[in-house]
């Protein structure tokens, strides 16, 4: 399945074997973040020098010598325009879908599952992608529970070439997977208080809590790993039961239940955590101690801890305060922020854990400009990307992105009127579908 993706990724080979020097950039995000981690360490073993960025994007400038070699991590396939006016030979490993034509200025390695006859958009990741080359470039295999960061961090599925290179790491005994819950491990108190995804809105209700365990007859001092499968089952349909109550989307359901895999080799072997724990830097800025984590550097587990900590208190904090602004207009529910820390982690869990009825629309007011962030899911029938598109078209901005996931920058000014078309193009789609 995977023939043409490693039939790209050996042309990588040659171009990685011409050049000492290695530019990495890579996306910020934990997909990004370990795309970059598997390929440092590919480049090490092979002796290779290089020096890794990261990117909220390649609108960022990329600083290069016309005689390096530039790797482009989890970007490029949708900015041809950008590439074809970098100087130096070219690697993008990509998985969003490729727009336009590159004209490359010197050699180019385009890895991108969409180009090799593969779903990107769910069944392989960058870090995937980087997977696979990493492992034409040598006998990197038991990379694997890094390449599960990504998959994991991008909410993509266990199938097509994600299925493939982890049955591989499962035969090989990199990784193990398990039947349990998708929580973190700790202590089943501290676990449910602090979880974020699935957001089960314990943080500061000690006293639902103590009730919720009670009545699944559970001890909340046992670590969460430790549970037998009785409890584990008990606090499942405990946990199914509250989300439904809370107007959750039934799809994160399955995302929690089933399976869940062991990082054998990782320094933080429950891949969810690995993952939270990833993300949690690259939110705040310390990608590279995500980074570090991700290439087994333990020296900076105990800082990634305590980002993790601090950046899930932070989030449950301001999801709490800004429940209170949500409002509601006939086919959208929304929220307008100034100066809010975050917008996209907001819109992902109201819309996800509270209110998956409607699309969900946050919009944040920050050094003049305001951000916009739109998530639905599936059972809505809504295309916001097209909502987005359009109803920025129509203010003077830009929107786009995914169907369930979109974007738009807008004028601050024009935030009103925005959310009135945004409401108007959804409730219009809903008449369509009926
Ligand atoms: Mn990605």
């Amino acid at each position: 399945m995977l023939d043409m993706l490693k039939a790209e990724a050996r042309k990588a080979v040659k171009l990685v074997e011409k050049h000492e020097f290695i530019r990495i950039y890579t996306h910020y995000d934990p997909d990004g973040i370990s795309a970059g981690a598997i390929m440092a360490l590919a480049l090490l073993r092979l002796g290779k020098q290089f020096q890794l960025r990261f990117l909220r994007g390649l609108n960022d400038p990329v600083e290069y010598e016309s005689d390096d070699l530039v790797i482009l991590e989890d970007m490029g396939s949708g900015y041809p325009d950008v590439v074809s006016e970098i100087e130096a030979d070219v690697i993008i490993i990509d998985h969003h879908y490729p727009v336009g034509r590159i004209k490359p200025k010197r050699e180019l390695v385009h890895v991108n599952p969409h180009l090799a006859g593969l779903d990107g958009t769910y069944e392989l990741s960058a870090s995937g992608a980087a997977y696979v080359v990493a492992n034409v470039l040598g006998s990197n295999r038991d990379l694997i529970g890094i390449a599960l960061v990504g998959m994991i961090g991008d909410k993509q599925k266990v199938a097509g070439g994600n299925a493939e290179i982890i049955g591989e790491g499962l035969r090989e005994g990199f990784i193990e997977e398990v039947r349990g819950l998708n929580l973190h491990s700790g202590k089943v108190r501290e676990v449910l208080m602090l979880s974020v995804e699935p957001y089960l809105d314990f943080y500061k209700k000690e006293d639902e809590l103590d009730e919720f365990l009670a009545k699944a007859k559970i001890d909340g001092d046992k670590e969460m790993d430790e549970l037998t499968k009785d409890e584990l089952y008990r606090l499942a349909n405990a946990i199914v039961l509250r989300l439904l109550k809370q107007g959750a989307y039934e799809g994160v359901i399955d995302e929690f239940i089933g399976r869940k895999f062991i990082l054998k080799r990782e320094l933080i072997q429950n891949a969810v955590t690995l993952t939270d724990v990833v993300n949690a830097c690259g939110r705040i800025s310390a990608c590279s101690i995500g980074l570090a984590i991700c290439m087994r550097d333990k020296r900076y587990l105990d800082k990634a801890m305590d980002i993790w900590e601090k950046y899930r208190i932070d989030l449950l904090e301001e999801l709490s305060k800004r429940r209170e602004e949500v409002r509601e207009g006939f086919c959208i529910r929304y929220i307008v922020m100034e100066n809010a820390p975050a917008t996209g982690p907001i819109a992902t869990i109201f819309s996800r854990y509270l209110y998956a009825d409607k699309p969900f629309i946050a919009v944040n007011v920050k050094n003049g400009r305001a951000k916009v962030s739109a998530r639905g899911n599936d059972k809505l029938g809504v295309d916001l990307a097209e909502v987005m598109r359009k109803a920025a078209e129509k203010v003077g901005g830009r929107g786009g992105g995914h169907r369930v996931a979109a974007g738009a920058n807008i004028d601050p000014d024009k935030v009103e009127e925005f959310l009135k078309e945004v409401d108007r193009l959804c409730c219009q789609t809903k008449k369509v579908e009926a």
